[in-house]
């Protein structure tokens, strides 16, 4: 007699729910341990690691703010055919596509195992997935293998059938569980208790009336909350507790540092409104937004702890094992004004952007001095450390770039024939923007009307009008800053220190 070969549709089938019953006991095994030793999540986050700088430009660049739900669908892709191929390997016998199960198992046990933030408890996750995973294709595939040698094959075709089904419902379940449990950290009771420490905190100086355009179509001169960029490395936003968390500020200090969240908001909270920048802000890009941040004078902190001799960077980790350098230079200039930030916009931070504790940098790409879910502090050496991004080929300084975009009209936008209104926004931190000029089909520079300056750490909005024939222009801007820089024409790629380039748009006049 022929050895029995399970058809070709019902071994990839058992390949597929055995990879979906790993990841949903994977997931909810790391939901009630630890959620961050989700195997299919810790793999998304080595990948993410593990990127090459220009791939991850690439990913920013093609899909923006959703790159990472991009990764995740393109794993759950290359995962469902890593399993249909075990089980096309594995059609008369299991044991290529147990190999398969345990070496994937394998390597979401590495990938957990790398996490910094992840305890030896978490471990369990990977292991459960694994032997789950195995253990759906070994039970699966002899069933599969009954229904061939069974005569009449009825009932045995009835127990895979209903074999299948409850596996597959009961992983998407478990993945489900998992994610609940996951989110189980009460970070919103939290925020409520810093929500009310934040009134303490002196004032920032009121924005000035005239601050931007918006009825002409620049952005609001502050970003809501929900509004404000968002860009970091984390695959599952990190939910820490205020009351949980803990600043070490160690290294080459004088003396050594450890704050509570009470310590650190013992000490006088002030308000600093700034625009915050991410190098990967293409000319033209969104990758900008301003708030009123809350929070401690990290210079204050610095002196306290007491720098010594020799250190030249600030070397900060978030809860997540994402790591940033701050050049010591920049933070203890007296008017640098850089904070641990605990509010935005007179609201604790969304855990998205760092709850509880941040750190920004005014006129510092967010790279080199925006650390979020922040936990340790080293004064250190460029030499002797290299931060994440540093790592992957990024300039060490990260000062942010003179820049301005047009926002009104936008790109291949259609207007109505007579006066013409074109605004935008401008930006030059810590150093201020002087004047903004624009000019239309190559014509002569103009200098636009700027809207009233809040302080040099922030954007400043400019509007300007023409009186346009019907067809299409061409507009183009360019700011000057303070120091008396013209914005350069010269176009650089974002890769490794920021975009420059003069934003240019085309619009037809009807
Ligand atoms: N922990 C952590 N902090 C981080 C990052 C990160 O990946 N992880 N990304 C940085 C980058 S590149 C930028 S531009 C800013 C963005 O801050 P936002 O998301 O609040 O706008 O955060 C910085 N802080
Ligand atoms: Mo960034």
């Amino acid at each position: 007699m022929d050895t029995p070969r399970i058809p070709a549709a019902v071994a990839a089938l058992i390949g597929l729910l055995a990879v979906l019953a790993a990841l949903g006991a994977g997931h909810l095994a790391a939901g009630l341990l630890e959620p961050n030793a989700s195997p299919y999540l810790a793999v998304g986050n080595a990948a993410i690691d593990l990127t090459p700088a220009v791939v991850k430009d690439f990913a920013v660049r093609t899909f923006g703010t959703a790159d990472k739900l991009v990764l995740l669908l393109g794993m759950a892709v290359v995962l469902a055919g890593l399993g249909a191929l075990a089980g096309l390997l594995s059609r008369t016998r299991p044991l290529p596509g147990q190999v398969l199960a345990v070496a994937l198992g394998v390597l979401g046990g590495l990938a957990v195992y790398t996490r910094p933030d992840v305890g030896q408890l978490g471990l369990l996750a990977p292991a459960v997935s694994l032997f789950a995973g195995l253990g759906v294709f070994s039970w699966l595939h002899g069933r599969a293998l009954a229904v061939r040698a069974a005569e009449p094959a009825t009932e045995a075709r009835r127990r895979f059938l209903l074999g299948s089904v409850a596996i597959a419902a009961g992983a998407g379940l478990s993945g489900l569980a998992g994610q609940l449990l996951g989110r189980r950290v009460d970070v919103a009771a939290s925020q409520d208790a810093v929500a009310a420490v934040l009134p303490r905190a002196a004032k920032a100086p009121a924005i000035p009336p005239g601050a931007d355009f918006a009825a002409d179509g620049t952005p609001s001169f502050l970003t809501r909350n929900a509004d404000f960029y968002r860009i970091d490395t984390a695959l599952s936003v990190p939910r820490l507790r205020a009351e949980d968390w803990q600043l070490r500020v160690h290294g080459m200090v004088e003396r050594e540092l450890r704050l509570s969240f009470d310590d650190l908001v013992k000490r006088p909270l002030v308000e600093r409104t700034i625009t915050l920048t991410c190098v990967s802000n293409e000319v033209g890009g969104p990758y900008v937004s301003t708030a009123t941040f809350t929070g401690v004078d990290l210079r204050e902190l610095l002196l306290e702890a007491g720098v010594r001799p020799g250190a030249d960077q600030l070397a900060t980790t978030s809860s997540d094992g994402w790591t940033c350098g701050t050049p010591l230079s920049v933070l203890l200039e007296p008017d640098r004004g850089a904070l641990l930030a605990i509010g935005m916009n007179g609201e604790p931070l969304p855990a998205e952007h760092g709850f509880p504790v941040r750190m920004v940098t005014p006129g510092l790409y967010g790279y080199v001095g925006a650390t979020k879910w922040i936990t340790e502090a080293e004064v250190t050496t460029f030499a002797a450390f290299s931060p994440y991004w540093i790592r992957r080929g990024w300039g060490k300084l990260g000062p942010i770039k003179t820049q301005s975009r047009v926002d009104k009209p936008a790109g291949f936008a259609r207007v109505p024939a007579g006066r013409v209104v074109v605004a935008g926004t401008a930006w030059a931190q810590h150093t201020g923007v002087s004047t903004v000029e624009v000019r239309m089909d190559k014509g002569p520079w103009r200098e636009a009307t700027l809207s009233s300056e809040s302080n040099v750490d922030t954007w400043r909005m400019w509007r300007i009008e023409f009186d346009l024939a019907p067809g299409g222009h061409n507009v183009e801007c360019r700011a000057t800053d303070r120091s008396g820089y013209v914005q350069t024409a010269e176009r650089a790629e974002v890769l490794p220190d920021g975009a420059t380039g003069w934003h240019s748009i085309f619009f037809t006049v009807t």
